[in-house]
């Protein structure tokens, strides 16, 4: 059978966009995916990261993620190569490797494995006689760091800590990888590459300082680059080798208005063929700006026009310029949406931007907490209002513990 690669990534299974779920659209795609192996005759699958939104998804998220597995492991005649992203839990995805690889799906989770060693063969397959893949998760720097030095990179306890060392490392393993086999090669990895476009929905990525890995490293090694982490779908370079980020198969934010794609190659007379193959919507997601005194009739408008006949309901996001703060704004758009195929997701009405007393001065370093800064905040912004509502300020100290989840996850 001839080789043909669907190159494909940022499921981010179980995400959510405010408060709904995802899961319905995520099942679409990943049924579009199989039938979309069968009628291109597909023969390897490659997923470059971010399967999961979160290290511990939810059972739905799993359980979609399996019986994709099986579907396709069923039809016997796709080999299937999946790596670990920031937002994935590489131990947590790539712990029933060792089972999987009997059913030619191929989990490569960290670097360094379970037994604490790194094994080059783990991240290194040959697809056919000619061509091979080399797979790089996902990674923190100490561990690339750590593995060159396994395969034994010169110590360099005076420059450890610059990014030229860890440069110096990587670079050190993707020679060593791709010594092992002759033939083209292909590089799967979930980092930043040369200089792209992100879409806003990604994580920040921590590589010592580095904007992004330097595209220089790649060429004349590879053939295709499949790139996975940035949610837009792009090209890095356009030739030798190809950089592509696949990006994300559904929108995961209402700014995220670009069609998505997956990547497929196939070889002509020894030559790279990149196909970009477009992904339907399974679900409308749309923003709409409304004015303060007109707003129930030009929604009235849209629906009219825009029926959604999709079989999953729309999402709306919707932003009102307001002159002065109304109430039961939302319910009216809510009742109006009862009987259409659209629900309100997201309603941002927007104040006058109403200047800061210019004499209001917060001293942070006084501030005993963000809370009290809050507080004072508040107070400033409405001085009618005697307290911050019991709603408002559980919502503000949620908030204060998510983005303090995420920054240490960042780091
Ligand atoms: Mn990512």
């Amino acid at each position: 059978m001839l080789t043909k690669i669907l190159h494909t990534s940022d499921w981010h299974l179980g995400k959510k966009l405010f408060k709904e779920s995802r899961l319905d659209e995520q099942k679409k795609f990943l049924q579009w995916l199989i039938d979309t192996v069968k009628t291109q005759k597909i023969t390897h699958l490659l997923v470059a990261g971010d399967i999961f939104d979160t290290p511990t998804p939810p059972a739905k998220a799993i359980d979609l993620f399996y019986n994709f597995l099986k579907t396709l492991s069923e039809l016997n005649t796709c080999k299937i190569y999946i790596i670990a992203g920031n937002h994935d839990s590489a131990r947590h995805l790539s712990a029933p490797s060792e089972f999987l690889n009997k059913h030619n799906i191929f989990l490569i989770g960290p670097l360094i494995n379970q037994g604490g060693e790194f094994l080059l063969d783990n991240f290194n397959f040959k697809l056919d006689t000619e061509l091979n893949l080399f797979c790089l998760p996902f990674f923190r720097i100490h561990e690339i760091i750590w593995c060159a030095e396994k395969l034994g990179i010169e110590e360099d306890d005076e420059n450890k800590e610059t990014s030229a060392y860890f440069l110096k490392c990587l670079e050190l393993i993707i020679e060593k990888a791709i010594k092992q086999h002759s033939g083209k090669n292909i590089l799967m990895t979930h980092h930043l590459l040369g200089s792209f476009q992100s879409a806003g929905s990604e994580q920040g990525l921590n590589l010592s300082g580095l904007e992004s890995l330097p595209l220089s490293m790649f060429t004349s090694k590879f053939e295709y680059l499949a790139l996975g982490h940035i949610h837009k779908p792009q090209f890095i370079k356009k030739a030798n080798p190809i950089a592509y980020y696949s990006g994300s198969p559904i929108p995961l934010r209402f700014s995220e208005t670009e069609e998505k794609s997956v990547s497929v190659l196939s070889w002509d007379k020894g030559e790279l063929v990149q196909e970009i193959l477009s992904i339907p919507s399974f679900r409308p997601l749309q923003t709409l700006k409304l004015t303060d005194d007109n707003y129930l009739n030009e929604l009235a408008e849209f629906l009219e026009r825009f029926p959604n006949l999709n079989a999953l309901e729309g999402f709306l996001n919707i932003e009102i310029e307001l002159q002065e703060a109304r109430s039961n704004m939302a319910d009216n758009i809510r009742t109006l949406l009862k009987d259409t195929n659209w629900k309100l997701v997201s309603f941002i009405p927007k104040l006058p931007n109403k200047r800061m007393n210019k004499n209001f001065n917060l001293d942070v370093s006084t501030m005993a907490s963000t809370e009290k800064m809050f507080e004072i905040f508040y107070n400033e912004q409405f001085p009618d209002s005697k307290n911050i509502p019991t709603k408002i300020m559980k919502e503000f100290r949620e908030l204060l513990e998510d983005v303090q989840v995420l920054e240490e996850g960042v780091q």
